[in-house]
């Protein structure tokens, strides 16, 4: 790498030219990008488990009909985004060996157990709503394949955020039964929906480099009071109590929440939170049971070969 070649590659960042897989780029982006992305994708197909364990118990067909496209589209985030990490050279099977044997870190948020309904709700409204505000930046991130990609996986988000809204809302003006679902729910989700940002900007080793190469447009802490902005006042509205007594608005209009746990994220994004080790196992069976396939495809490959030498 070169002087030359690191000077005319952050000047098209600076035009604002988007970066496709043949350019020249630093080794260190391709790096970056790669984890970030790799993570990204991790995160989407483990994030299936938390609401997939839902699928059977869902209170309604219609609910039922909508959780499965849910979880089915999470699935599809998944597949575009590790095709986005193979544009930079990283193999499917590198990225999925470093998930199940637990090197790549995915979202945190996944490892928090779904205990009732409505934590399906709250996984709609918060979850997809913070993954909301931080995609809506990548979609202008500088590496093109990450940015297109963004601009899809959010319009479909945005569907899954509607759903959680409505249905925590409808709980939360529901029967006393259902209130008190639906504020335990957001007692147990609230905190560590505002950790999946990120950790707080004077901890983020990772910004400086992705916000000078274009790759992240906002710090953690920016993303994070946007996420608490549109949040706070609607679930105030809603009737419910957001856990946090030191919560309240500035003079500029900002939400100002109180300190965040980061020894629970840290110990959480180390693999000792509640859920780590089931959501591994799990994913690992998954893959386990579905080597007869990739057996097939194998198989089904080498004949073609064989057949085109013939
Ligand atoms: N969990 O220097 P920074 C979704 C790690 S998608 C675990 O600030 P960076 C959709 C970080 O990797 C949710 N680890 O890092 C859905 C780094 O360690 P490393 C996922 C975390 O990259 C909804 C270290 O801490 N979204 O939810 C977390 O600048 C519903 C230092 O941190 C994305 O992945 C965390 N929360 O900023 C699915 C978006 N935060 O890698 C199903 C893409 C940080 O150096 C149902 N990623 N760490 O060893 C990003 O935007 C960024 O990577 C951040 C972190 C903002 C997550």
């Amino acid at each position: 790498e070169t002087p030359e070649q690191l000077a005319a590659f952050e000047a098209r960042i600076q035009n604002g030219e988007k970066i496709e897989p043949g350019d020249w780029m630093p080794a260190a982006y391709r790096q970056q990008l790669i984890r970030m992305i790799s993570q990204h994708a991790h995160s989407e197909v483990v994030g299936m488990l938390p609401e997939g364990a839902w699928i059977t118990r869902a209170p309604s067909l219609h609910r039922k009909m909508i959780l499965i496209a849910k979880v089915q589209d999470e699935a599809g985030h998944g597949q575009y985004l590790y095709h986005a990490a193979e544009t930079l050279g990283a193999t499917r099977e590198q990225m999925l060996d470093a998930l199940l044997t637990g090197k790549a870190k995915y979202s945190s948020i996944f490892n928090y157990p779904t205990l009732t309904w409505a934590d399906i709700g709250m996984i709609g409204w918060l979850v997809d709503g913070a993954a909301i505000k931080n995609q809506t930046m990548l979609a202008g991130a500088s590496y093109g394949p990450y940015s297109r990609a963004m601009v899809r996986i959010c319009s479909e988000e945005t569907f899954h955020h509607k759903q959680g809204k409505e249905m925590v809302v409808a709980y939360a003006q529901g029967t006393p039964a259902q209130r008190e679902m639906a504020q335990d729910a957001l007692d147990r989700w609230w905190w560590p929906a505002l950790m999946m940002l990120g950790p707080s900007d004077k901890d983020s080793p990772n910004t400086p480099q992705l916000m000078r190469w274009g790759v992240k447009l906002k710090t953690n802490d920016e993303v994070r009071q946007e996420f608490i902005n549109e949040h706070a006042p609607e679930l105030i509205e809603a009737g419910l109590t957001i856990p946090d007594p030191l919560l309240h608005q500035d003079e500029q209009g900002n939400w100002i929440h109180g300190p965040i746990n980061w020894d629970e994220f840290w110990q959480v994004v180390k693999g000792h939170g509640q859920m780590n080790r089931a959501r591994l196992e799990a994913r690992n069976r998954a893959h386990d049971d579905g080597a007869w396939v990739r057996d097939a495809l194998n198989a089904y490959e080498a004949r073609q070969h064989s057949q085109a030498a013939d």
